[in-house]
């Protein structure tokens, strides 16, 4: 290898880490500060109806143009086209509050494989958990 091609194979690299450095450097201490954010009773859990607070929070500050709905633009990215047509029953392209409440809903049980109704750092660290997380932060 020469010099050359070093510097090169490390200016790919170093693009490489550069865009997935966040959501690595995010991942040890994923599910506890998720709880953190959420636990709003300190129990070390997380339960549906502090999740629906918090994503119910969101929703009023996510929804800007005051019309009560959220549409793929106000989501920022939360939703994919096809995560908002799932959750949008009346297909009418946009999220209610009700309507994006459900979709957190159907997530949280989701992330709680074991079903005893409340999340813990491990649930909220899996796949299904950060999703979760993702929808309603
Ligand atoms: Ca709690
Ligand atoms: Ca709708
Ligand atoms: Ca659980």
């Amino acid at each position: 290898m020469t010099l050359r091609s070093i510097s090169g194979f490390a200016a790919v690299a170093l693009t490489i880490v550069g865009v997935s450095a966040p959501a690595a450097m995010a991942k040890p201490a994923g599910g506890a500060s998720a709880v953190r954010m959420i636990d709003t009773d300190n129990d070390g859990t997380v339960d549906m109806k502090e999740v629906q607070a918090v994503a119910s929070a969101t929703f009023d500050r996510l929804e800007k143009d005051a019309d009560s709905t959220l549409d793929a633009k106000e989501l920022k990215g939360r939703l994919s086209k096809s995560g908002v047509k799932s959750a949008d029953p009346d297909s009418d392209g946009t999220l209610d509050k009700n309507e994006y409440l459900a979709a957190v809903a159907e997530r949280f049980k989701m992330a709680d494989p074991d079903n005893d109704g409340t999340l813990d750092a491990k649930e909220l660290n899996s796949k299904a958990g950060k999703a979760l997380v993702a929808l309603i932060k």
